[in-house]
């Protein structure tokens, strides 16, 4: 809420406000399926914008850690969120280099809690971070979607 007017005073106070644009991610829980969730999964957005994530569930803590070599060759961004993000808890980050981001979030690996954020355009190969050394996450993706209804 407080994101909102901010934003509403800045567009008022700078009408020649530049592209600069805020998204928000919501993770959330859907309590027939269990299915735990990155929405909009992909989201794409322009060099610049700023992309808020919010817990808007009530029943898990979440938090947001892109991938090593998920993200583009020499992007400036934090690698990880407060480890704990509690409903209504949000956390923002700029996304200045373009390319492709991939995330998610830790406690829910394993029931494929991810998702990715394309800026401009995503990554051709040789733009990805490769030779970021930790994170030795296999690529082709693990098959097992674990959360099954
Ligand atoms: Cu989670």
């Amino acid at each position: 809420m407080k994101n909102i007017l901010l934003g509403a005073v800045l567009a008022a106070g700078f009408p020649m406000m530049t592209h600069a644009a805020e998204y928000t991610v919501h993770m959330t829980f859907d309590e027939d399926s269990g299915e735990v969730a990155f929405h909009p999964k992909r989201l794409e957005v322009k060099s610049g914008d700023t992309v808020i994530f919010e817990n808007v569930d009530a029943y898990n803590v979440h938090n947001v850690m892109f991938e090593p070599n998920g993200i583009p060759k020499g992007a400036d961004v934090p690698m990880m969120s407060p480890e704990e993000m509690n409903e209504g808890d949000t956390w923002k980050v700029t996304l200045t280099k373009s390319g492709t981001y991939k995330y998610h979030c830790h406690p829910h690996y394993d029931l494929g809690m991810a998702g990715e954020i394309i800026v401009d355009h995503p990554s051709s190969k040789d733009e990805m971070n490769m030779d970021a050394g930790m994170g030795h996450h296999h690529s082709g993706g693990h098959g097992n979607h674990g959360g099954h209804r």
